[in-house]
């Protein structure tokens, strides 16, 4: 299904009268208001393919329903989040659970959701059907040649479909790592490792990027060969200059100050991009904002922060990407939901009174500081992400008109209940 103009249009005129007063109260107190509105138009935030069905745990999985059953239909649920809040316009691949079958036709049906493909991911923390080498044991950093240079062709195999469609950046995540004290020679599996990363970094276009994702447990529980965002960058720096670190917020220990490694990364040129998600305990994938909202706040706060102090483009500088999946939401409402929280905490970014806390800061007036911060964090500016969704074409309340249209029903009578995406 395909939304058309008019729905929305329609779903608009019924909330614009309402809309418009919030919109006008809080657009008095923000200065540049055009401005933050423009930036928070073009920002646009990648849906991964796999978070369009319903995640499992590791004791069961409970499909909802309706859910994608190709490339096509996770596309077409990607369109429709996009019609519906036009900030959801790309999509992340994960090969090979997402091999186009038919390249042109898959780049036309982008077109007409007006999706880009934004960075390819690899799969080497699962055997394939019919693969020769298995990677219970790791990939890149394996001890036996044969296994690395299987996981090094499959990473360029990636690049390639990524190239083909018009993607820019390979995000190369690795299970690798140990469960048990001795089982690994650490610079043995960091030297492996960084040489099958270098085979892969030669065969990235010239205008590519490679984005280094690190993780600090699991599957592996005694060590991750990229565990932390030290070793992510160190293999980063060494590998030159296309490659980059990526932030996935579930990827740190509990209470790791994530917006000061976002800050110096970003001041190294070597911050490449984001998995967005929330957690309470670990690599929880709850929606984006659900449980710390304060946290993605001071991270977009350091984002905006240090990407104008570089001139950077805030929509195209980094790779901007959910990496949210779970057992209990629909996953439409939910990577909704993501998309909302996220263009909430960086319209707070924008709103900061940058010139009074960098005065506040040089006087060490410690209080002063957190009351900008907190005054930014604490004002609503959800009219001001509904009103630049609103001039993009997209509904004003996008949770509840996909609820009114009936989206998931909809999805199930075309699609059937028992559906099963490629995933995990
Ligand atoms: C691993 O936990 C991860 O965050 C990586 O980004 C993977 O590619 C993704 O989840 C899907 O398994
Ligand atoms: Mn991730
Ligand atoms: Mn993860």
């Amino acid at each position: 299904m395909q939304l058309e103009k008019k729905i929305i249009e329609q779903h608009n005129d019924g909330l614009i009268s309402g809309h418009q007063k919030k919109f006008d109260y809080s657009a008095g107190s923000v200065a540049n208001i055009n401005n933050v509105l423009a930036k928070l138009a073009a920002f646009q935030i990648a849906i991964p393919s796999w978070a369009l069905g319903t995640g499992g745990t590791r004791f069961g999985r409970f499909s909802g329903g309706g859910e994608p059953r190709s490339l096509e239909d996770k596309m077409e649920d990607i369109g429709l989040l996009h019609a519906l809040n036009r900030s959801s316009g790309a999509i992340s691949l994960h090969i090979p659970w997402d091999i186009p079958k038919d390249v042109q036709a898959i780049k036309a049906l982008a077109a007409q959701y007006d999706l880009k493909f934004d960075a390819v991911n690899s799969n080497t923390f699962q055997d394939q059907p019919g693969q020769q080498h298995s990677y219970k044991f790791g990939s890149l950093q394996h001890v036996d040649k044969a296994v690395r240079q299987q996981a090094i062709d499959h990473n360029i195999e990636v690049i390639r479909h990524g190239e083909a469609l018009g993607s820019d950046s390979l995000t190369v995540w690795l299970a690798d790592g140990s469960c048990f004290p001795g089982q690994l020679n650490f610079r043995k599996a960091f030297q492996n490792t960084l040489d099958s990363l270098q085979q892969i970094y030669k065969a990235l276009p010239a205008n590519w990027k490679m984005f280094v994702e690190y993780k600090a447990f699991e599957p592996n529980f005694y060590s991750i060969t990229v565990g932390d965002w030290g070793q992510s960058l160190l293999y980063a720096t060494k590998l030159g200059p296309q490659a980059y670190t990526l932030v996935d917020l579930g990827h740190h220990l509990p209470n790791a100050n994530i917006e000061q490694i976002v800050s110096l990364l970003l001041m190294e040129g070597k911050l490449g991009g984001f998995h967005f998600n929330d957690s309470k305990y670990g690599d929880d994938d709850l929606t984006t904002g659900s449980i710390k909202p304060y946290q993605l706040f001071l991270i977009f706060n350091e984002l905006v922060d240090g990407m104008d102090a570089k001139g950077m483009d805030h929509a195209t500088g980094l790779g901007w990407m959910i990496d949210a999946s779970h057992n209990v939401k629909d996953p439409l409402e939910d990577l909704l939901q993501s998309v909302e929280a996220i263009m909430i905490a960086y319209a707070q970014a924008l709103t900061v009174d940058r010139e009074a806390l960098n005065k506040a800061q040089a006087n060490n007036d410690v209080v002063a500081c957190q009351e900008i911060l907190q005054e930014a964090f604490r004002t609503d500016v959800r009219p001001l992400v509904a009103e630049a969704r609103l001039r993009a074409g997209g509904a004003l309340a996008p949770v509840a008109l996909f609820r009114e249209l009936k989206v998931r029903e909809q999805l199930i009578n075309e699609r059937g209940q028992k559906t099963v995406a490629t995933g995990l």
